[in-house]
């Protein structure tokens, strides 16, 4: 495993060592990507070329069915595209089935419930570095011969381990590979209920630079016989993910190659784009009929959130799923908050708009999220701009519904003294000239001993204590969990030695918490994999290590190198916001879990 060479040597106190070390070596070599010649500081970055929003049509990327039950070969190769017709080509990292067809986004899986896909991940990049410059003082992939480790994480199956994509099971063109590696050739059972999961890369240490660079996809799982009929299809369902890019005018993405502390000479606590890139296109049109469209909505950010609404006031998003699926019935909704990982499946009804209406999908969500200042806003809030035409006579549009009610979600029902009730708190570590160092979960670091270890079949309440300033989405590998509530709480208090308990509610005398819980909001309900975790806040959530239905999963979830959790901010995630999760059977070490890596193997 790669050391954190850097980290020792500040706590020997090598401080003045490491800053000339970052001075001399890293500003004279960085390289932040071809052609730029110019460095760009974290948070600081030099402002995209004047590019004209919505000239360009939303694309739509390949789709490829994967419910056949023949393996599908994807790679990721280096291609460069055009994200706008005013921008030069851009230097990206590309799924696809071939380097010709490698695209950004990737193309879309389709699969079918109860369909074993197989799909066969390679690596075609051929360069010796990332392009987007690689912090090597935080714990990383680290590949001895050089080149790009990658490993696809499909976000949200529920797989068994060795086919999740742990950050440490990546491997590179040479076919070097990370210690937890087992195989490129993954299957996904697809046992679980219909949804939108997305494929990205999920490296040790270079998750950011990966997914910035390009590597993430759609993945998109249906259930013919439990789907609500009559839905939006076909030309009528639109997937969307949403991205924040910087360019350098020669195209290629400005990514920082200087760090804001000397502890991380190139880490950058959050990557904040001032353009928004919707399908692979920085601020595209999309031409509407007057009818109903099925947005199944990614934010695929590295760290910008999202609050949305529509110009037009007559229009609401009528939401009927979230991460993990169909939500029980429809919510009228005006405004979406999305962090980064959050699916959300809308209907806009744009029956009653006239053509020639142009409305905005637009943002207003500040950066960091929630309490950020202006800096790293947008040049422009929308994301999106429909435009409503005229249905051409020879279109014969399908009859669509809006379902009266769908897939029912259970109550969260849970009793603290016998549920394993884990009170994990978000942090962040600052150097001593209050420059950030790393963020952590319940004070542990990736490589410090697994602490979360549900077992096979329990019931768990999580309670994300967030200390931070910032918002957080928490996300859980293998898993749907519901949000509970959350709860806010007197942080100062909370810090000092003796200050109060936030084992005791509300109303008792020791008790940190300042009101009382609050439900998860009408946006927030259904089954969900992420979740925000908004700061000076207890965020509850309920989860369940089984199938959605409570019955086992289709495979060993307690073999292989096991799952993990994190933040999916993936700056954060990069630098220790992420932790081992490893599920059990009763009576099991994690002496037998290696034991049965070892079978699995096999
Ligand atoms: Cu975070």
């Amino acid at each position: 495993m790669a050391s954190r060479t850097r980290d020792t040597l500040i706590a020997a106190g090598y401080v003045l060592l490491v800053q000339s070390f970052a001075s001399t070596f890293f500003l004279e070599s960085a390289h932040s990507d071809p052609g730029y010649g110019e460095h760009s500081r974290c948070q600081e970055l030099k402002a995209s070329p004047a590019l004209t929003p919505f000239i360009d049509p939303l694309p739509f990327p390949k789709t490829i069915d994967v419910s056949n039950g023949e393996q599908v070969v994807i790679g990721a190769y280096k291609i460069t595209q055009k994200l706008h017709s005013e921008l030069p080509p851009t230097t990206l990292y590309a799924y696809g089935t071939s380097e010709q067809t490698a695209s950004y986004p990737g193309p879309t899986l389709l699969a079918t419930r109860n369909k074993p896909a197989h799909v066969r991940w390679e690596n075609h990049i051929h360069d010796s570095e990332t392009f987007l410059i690689t912090d090597r003082s935080i714990l990383w992939a680290n590949p001895k011969k050089g080149g790009v480790p990658i490993v696809t994480h499909v976000h949200g199956a529920e797989v068994k381990s060795a086919n999740d994509g742990q950050p440490d099971a990546w491997f590179t063109a040479s076919g070097e590979t990370g210690e937890k590696f087992f195989t490129q050739n993954y299957t996904y059972p697809n046992s679980q209920p219909a949804t939108l999961l997305w494929y990205h890369d999920h490296t040790m240490g270079i998750t950011r630079i990966n997914v910035l660079a390009g590597l993430a996809g759609f993945y998109i799982l249906r259930s013919p016989t439990e789907e609500p009929k009559n839905l939006p299809c076909g030309d009528y369902e639109i997937p969307l993910v949403l991205q924040d890019r910087q360019f350098w005018a020669n195209g290629s993405i400005n990514f920082p190659d200087i760090g804001n502390s000397p502890n991380h000479p190139n880490w950058c606590p959050e990557y904040f784009g001032d353009t928004i890139v919707v399908n692979g296109k920085v601020w595209p049109y999309l031409d509407v009929y007057p009818t109903k469209y099925r947005f199944r909505m990614l934010n695929g950010a590295n760290a910008r959130f999202f609050n949305l609404t529509l110009t037009e006031p007559s229009l609401k998003f009528i939401q009927i799923g979230t991460d993990g699926g169909f939500l029980p019935f429809p919510l009228n909704i005006s405004s979406l908050t999305i962090g980064p990982g959050y699916r959300v499946d809308v209907i806009i009804d744009f029956s009653e708009i006239a053509p020639g209406t142009k409305i905005y999908l637009n943002n207003s969500a500040a950066a960091p999220f929630p309490s950020g200042s202006d800096a790293f806003l947008t040049k422009i809030p929308s994301v999106l701009e429909f435009r409503v035409v005229p249905k051409p006579s020879n279109v014969d549009i399908p009859l669509t519904y809006i379902p009266d009610s769908m897939i029912p979600t259970p109550r969260a029902d849970y009793n603290l003294n016998e549920n394993v009730h884990r009170m994990l708190t978000l942090t962040e570590v600052k150097d001593g000239e209050g420059r950030p160092l790393h963020s952590l979960l319940n004070n542990s670091r990736w490589d410090d001993p697994v602490t979360e270890t549900p077992k096979l079949g329990s019931v768990e309440v999580w309670d994300i204590i967030n200390l931070t300033p910032d918002a957080h989405t928490m996300h859980l590998h293998l898993t749907q969990f519901l949000f509970v509530h959350e709860q806010e709480f007197n942080q100062t208090l909370y810090e000092e030695q003796d200050g109060c308990t936030l084992e005791q509610p509300f109303d008792h005398p020791q008790s940190c918490f300042t009101a009382a819980p609050e439900p998860a909001g009408d946006d927030q309900v259904g089954w969900k994999d992420t979740i925000i975790a908004y700061p000076s806040k207890v965020t509850r959530l309920w989860t369940k290590w089984t199938t959605r239905e409570g019955g086992p999963f289709s495979f060993d979830a307690t073999s292989g190198p096991g799952y993990v959790w994190h933040c999916h901010i993936v700056d954060h995630e990069d630098n220790d916001m992420m932790r081992p999760l490893i599920v059990v059977y009763e009576g099991m070490t994690m002496k037998s879990s290696m034991t049965k890596k070892v079978n699995d193997q096999a």
